[in-house]
């Protein structure tokens, strides 16, 4: 299980600054952690303040591991979708405004599945609901794009983006579906700063490039802007690194080399044209190469209050 020894204290180094209008108040998404994409996401499940896991397990399901204190889980209790689907991607959120956190999955059966929480970390029975005209579902995430306090979701259809609003009931409605540029793992963050939630969703097919879709608060996105890397092959997460409240977008080349970080930071103008490169040896921690391939999938390891130098 990838997400098993996830070193927290690396994630707690970048200090994600959410506000409750957009991302929903009930739910413990903390200041520190964003969702990291699709091998596991981050939330307080049983309402103890601690940070725990849930991630797709390598059985088609997906497992629940309770933190019990920092960089230690207890056993992971196991969930599967009903009638022999497999888990593809995960995400979590409030959708039956109780305060607690439940998981929203996308199965191999074209479905999106609801699994609530009783508030102990147990999920029950999941509801299923089916996407229609599915060409490639590759990944879920959870915020208020409608902007009414109500967790939706997002989910990419390739070649779109879909919307689906919560109720606060377990329930949803279907909203607008658009093309976008990627679709292979959605980012989300407020990257320019206006209250509203925005998209990033990034590339696995060329590595180059994030496409970030800023929300009109209607679940609408009628902003997109790209983000194109010059050469080479590169991962993004999004974090606000530099502590300004906006989200910002870290690029980790990968290939042909691991050398350094590009830094995008988010702005109200909604420009991306200009980077900063973080030498891998001058980020915080260590400069060990090594350390950082193996966390390269969830967070880089610049950030904080900002770059350390
Ligand atoms: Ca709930
Ligand atoms: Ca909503
Ligand atoms: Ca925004
Ligand atoms: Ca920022």
């Amino acid at each position: 299980m990838p997400y098993a020894k996830v070193p927290v204290a690396f994630v707690v180094a970048l200090a994600c600054v959410f506000t409750g209008a957009v991302f929903g108040s009930s739910v413990s998404f903390s200041k520190k952690f964003l969702p990291t994409q699709n091998v596991a996401r981050r939330a307080d499940l049983n309402n103890d303040g601690r940070e725990d896991l849930v991630g797709v397990n390598t059985h088609g399901g997906f497992d629940v591991l309770l933190s019990t204190g920092d960089e230690t889980y207890g056993s992971p209790a196991s969930y599967t979708i009903p009638r022999g689907a497999d888990t593809v991607v995960l995400s979590v959120g409030d959708f039956n405004s109780d305060g607690k956190a439940d998981v929203v999955a996308i199965g191999t059966d074209n479905a999106i599945h609801l699994f609530l929480n009783n508030g102990s970390g147990k999920l029950s029975q999941s509801t299923a609901f089916p996407v229609q005209n599915v060409i490639s579902l590759n990944d879920i995430a959870v915020g208020d794009f409608n902007h009414d306090g109500l967790m939706d979701i997002a989910f990419t259809n390739a070649p779109n983006l879909t919307v689906w609003f919560g109720n606060g009931r377990g329930g949803f409605t279907v909203g607008p579906t658009a093309p976008v540029n990627n679709t292979d793992y959605l980012m989300l963050g407020d990257f320019d700063g206006d209250g509203r939630a925005d998209l990033a969703i990034g590339d696995r097919d060329n590595y180059d490039s994030v496409q970030v879709l800023y929300g009109a608060g209607t679940g609408h996105f009628p902003v997109k802007r790209l983000i194109q890397t010059m050469g080479g092959h590169s991962d993004f997460n999004a974090a606000d690194v530099n502590g300004d409240g906006k989200m910002d977008i870290i690029g980790s080349q990968f290939y042909p080399n691991a050398h350094s970080l590009a830094m995008f930071y988010g702005n109200s103008s909604r420009t991306w044209n200009t980077h900063a490169t973080v030498p891998l040896a001058h980020c915080a921690g260590s400069g060990d190469r090594g350390r950082y391939e193996r966390r390269r999938h969830q967070r880089p390891d610049c950030g904080g209050s900002g770059l350390q130098q």
